[in-house]
């Protein structure tokens, strides 16, 4: 049985990701310091549901499968405790039945604030973001170096890292010629906000330890998700992972298919013709999974851009209005004054088959997709607070 560690094993992608490897046979074991839900509490957010506990919701995924996902709270932009994940020595659970005796052969690092309209609300953010993201990272390359140098980090990064570059987005790596010479490289970065920022540092900090210390690694170049239910939140409807439709945490999917529930224009910034990556959480949790069957040799690092189809902004709303229209909602669109910097007409033409090429089903943003969203969403309606979808965070 393979031992699997997941930093960040609370958030919106990390407990769906625990559940589906646990449900594989493996030994899961997360690590969380609800920094999500602290700051989702300081700035009064709520999600569209109440979500139990990780304790609560690991104790619930043995009762309804009998699979046990470890659960330590705790915050791993400190070091000891990020080492003594890899050694034993002096970690607490809060919940486990059989005692931690290994070492991980695999890592999975979510630890993150992952909040790019939150990055840059201020400096104090903008140091929360880039101190959490940083040391949580390097505390994990210095362990995985000192203490187990043959497990394989996978990093969850981000599309965003490369920007909208007027020319192709190769997957990872380019190969330059110049003066008669090449060579290959990292593909040029240019990001959007300081959260993105964070992650292109992030994996400038593992392709160090890659080369210097012969890591093995793989970076996974993620566009926005959407979804709420996984093949194993339908378990139990306690299962299911955070859903959250405001502007700090929503991502553009998600908050449309709220708006549309609850009538509200659909808030397109700007022109509405960026076009972005996007993967469904479901695509997502099996790309994770993929990745870490495919081992990269020591000193290599590996980057898949993950992502299943690109759309325009306008594009989203569209199918949302016409797939809500069958559910009998008339959904009007609202053009606000894009509150970010980006550009709203550019090239974009990322490249994206290695996932696919590994066996990756894409799920398509689709009508029957989004009713689905849409019925779930439904459900908690009376939760949804108007206030919460725009208040102008700009940059
Ligand atoms: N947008 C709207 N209206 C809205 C919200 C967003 O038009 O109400 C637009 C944005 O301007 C942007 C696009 O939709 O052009 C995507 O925005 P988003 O908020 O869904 O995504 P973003 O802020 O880029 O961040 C999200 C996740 C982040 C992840 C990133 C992948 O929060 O963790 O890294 O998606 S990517 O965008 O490829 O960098």
């Amino acid at each position: 049985m393979k031992n699997i560690l997941i930093l960040g094993g609370d958030g919106y992608i990390g407990w769906p990701t625990a559940m589906h490897f646990s449900r594989k046979g493996y030994s899961v074991t997360v690590v969380d310091n609800y920094f999500r839900r602290n700051i989702a509490n300081e700035l009064k957010i709520k999600m569209l549901y109440e979500v139990p506990s990780l304790v609560e919701r690991a104790k619930l995924w043995f009762e309804e499968t009998g699979n046990e996902i470890k659960v330590i709270i705790g915050d791993l932009t400190n070091p000891i405790l990020m080492r003594s994940l890899f050694t034993g020595e002096g970690l607490i659970f809060d919940w486990s039945i059989n005692p931690l005796t290994y070492t991980p052969d695999t890592v999975i690092h979510f630890a993150e604030q992952p909040s790019a309209p939150y990055s840059v609300m201020n400096y104090e953010t903008a140091n929360i973001t880039i101190s959490n993201n940083l040391i949580v990272t390097n505390n994990l390359m210095f362990a995985v170096k000192d203490l187990a140098p043959n497990t394989h980090i996978i990093k969850l990064g981000t599309m965003g890292e490369y920007g909208t570059p007027n020319i192709d987005i190769e997957e990872g790596w380019i190969n330059i010629k110049s003066n008669g010479r090449e060579d290959t490289f990292l593909f040029p970065r240019q990001a959007g906000s300081i959260y993105h920022t964070s992650k292109i540092m992030d994996t400038d900090l593992l392709w160090y330890g890659v080369r210097t210390w012969n890591l093995r690694v793989t970076d996974l170049m993620q566009g926005p998700v959407y979804g709420i239910e996984t093949e194993e939140s339908l378990i139990h409807p306690k299962l299911k992972t955070f859903f959250n439709y405001d502007e700090v945490f929503g991502t553009v999917i998600n908050r449309f298919i709220a708006q549309a529930v609850i009538n509200y224009p659909l808030t397109i910034y700007g022109s509405g013709n960026q076009s972005r990556g996007y993967i469904s959480l479901q695509n997502s949790i099996e790309c994770i999974y993929l990745a870490s069957l495919n081992i990269p040799k020591a000193g290599k690092l590996d980057i898949y851009n993950q992502i299943m189809e690109t759309l325009s902004v306008r594009e989203i709303a569209e199918i949302i209005i016409s797939s809500a229209s069958e559910l009998g909602y008339k959904v009007q669109i609202q053009n606000i004054k894009n509150p970010r910097s980006e550009l709203e007409e550019h090239y974009y033409n990322p490249k994206y088959s290695k996932l696919i090429e590994l066996g990756i089903s894409p799920k398509l943003l689709n009508k029957d997709s989004i009713k689905q969203m849409i019925i779930e969403v439904e459900k908690h309606r009376k939760n949804i607070r108007k206030s919460f979808i725009f208040n102008g965070i700009k940059w």
